[in-house]
């Protein structure tokens, strides 16, 4: 890891070792870990649940959909949808609020959400609600959890949902192993003026999902907690885009695995994905899912992770939604990883028969 300075990295290996090194998943149990996954249902989504298609170090025992994002709750059951088009078992499902009461009109493009209504034309028909409260499901299935062991959190929407189960049900702190983010523009800007100028032109430093629900954010990522929280923002996911040779590499893998041609499905009905040179997507969630599943990812001598203490902006100015690293803090952000590396390791992933 390269971290600032030797001399930063020999204060923080004193401060907080375990927060650098450990895992936050026992490594010696042969179980897999349980994983609960929140998501938005963008389309960047599928590719990260497709990736977790072939490993056997996690068993999803939920997925709850944040409905302050991307897709629409009335169709939080395409999450049904894409387990089905990748040939596995759909886990427990369930939809959280999709009310911000502090920003109430603050949204994705309305025609972004509604492309998420058939799955971006994977689905034929929308599926329709799934009434299963997300917080209720995710405290009944933590619950369940034999004494000792924990579940790991990966969050890729606005923090709506993680942040309604920490107020409700702050017992929950004792079980989760490890949380993994995406969200946040740290040293870079962010993606909310640059993808939606109409309606947002000023709001420069802020990125989606902390912007939709900033005070959410701050409740998740501005407080202490019992377990590791790894936060991936833009900054490292900048420099892996979608584009024509990623979709030709999945082209390739499409007649071999299941997982490579749902990807490869989704980027030919949705051209805009990977070739839209004024409005480029990068691998934002799929990223922060291998970096929990990958540990020689996050361990690379080139990936650069920085302790921090995130302050997350909630009031109404242009920085709002801004997510900043104030200081030396618990929260391991992850600032840069080497492209050739992510890459390599994607293609390898979405390779295995
Ligand atoms: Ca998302």
């Amino acid at each position: 890891m390269k971290v600032l300075t030797e001399a930063v990295v020999l204060f923080l290996l004193g401060l907080m070792p375990f927060h650098i090194f450990a895992s936050p998943f026992p490594t010696t149990t042969k179980s897999p870990s349980s994983l609960i996954i929140d998501i938005d249902l963008d389309f960047e989504d599928i590719t990260a649940i497709a990736s977790l298609k072939k490993q056997q170090q996690f068993s999803t025992i939920a997925v709850t959909m944040v409905c302050t994002g991307l897709g629409r709750c009335e169709n939080s059951n395409n999450i049904k949808g894409i387990y089905s088009l990748l040939g596995m078992p759909a886990p427990a499902i369930g939809s959280g609020r999709s009310f911000v009461p502090k920003f109430p009109s603050r949204q994705f493009p309305l025609d972004w959400r509604h492309s998420a209504d058939n799955l971006y034309n994977l689905l034929e028909t929308p599926m329709g609600k799934n009434e299963i409260d997300a917080v209720e499901l995710i405290w009944s299935e933590l619950q369940k959890l034999p004494d000792g062991q924990a579940a790991v959190i990966l969050a890729l929407g606005p923090l709506t949902n993680i942040s309604d189960l920490l107020e409700k049900y702050p017992q929950a702190e004792e079980k989760i192993a490890g949380m993994y983010i995406m969200g946040g523009a740290i040293t870079v800007t962010g993606n909310v003026a640059y993808d939606d100028p109409n309606d947002y032109p000023e709001y420069h430093l802020s990125e989606w999902n902390i912007f939709l629900d900033p005070e959410s954010a701050a409740n998740v990522l501005g407080k202490a907690h019992n377990f590791p929280v790894y936060l991936v923002p833009l900054d490292p996911s900048n420099s892996l885009p979608y584009n024509k040779a990623v979709f030709d590499q999945f082209g390739e893998l499409a007649n071999k695995t299941s997982s490579a041609a749902v990807v490869y499905s989704m980027l030919k009905k949705n051209p805009q994905f990977y070739n839209d040179t004024n409005n480029i997507k990068y691998f934002w969630n799929t990223l922060t899912t291998m970096l929990m599943m990958n540990e020689s990812l996050l361990t690379d001598p080139e990936t650069v992770i920085k302790q921090c203490q995130i302050a997350i902006d909630t009031s109404e100015s242009s920085s709002s939604g801004q997510a900043s690293c104030v200081g030396e803090g618990a929260v391991n952000v992850v600032i840069q990883v080497p492209p050739k590396h992510f890459y390599q390791q994607l293609f390898d992933f979405f390779a295995q028969p």
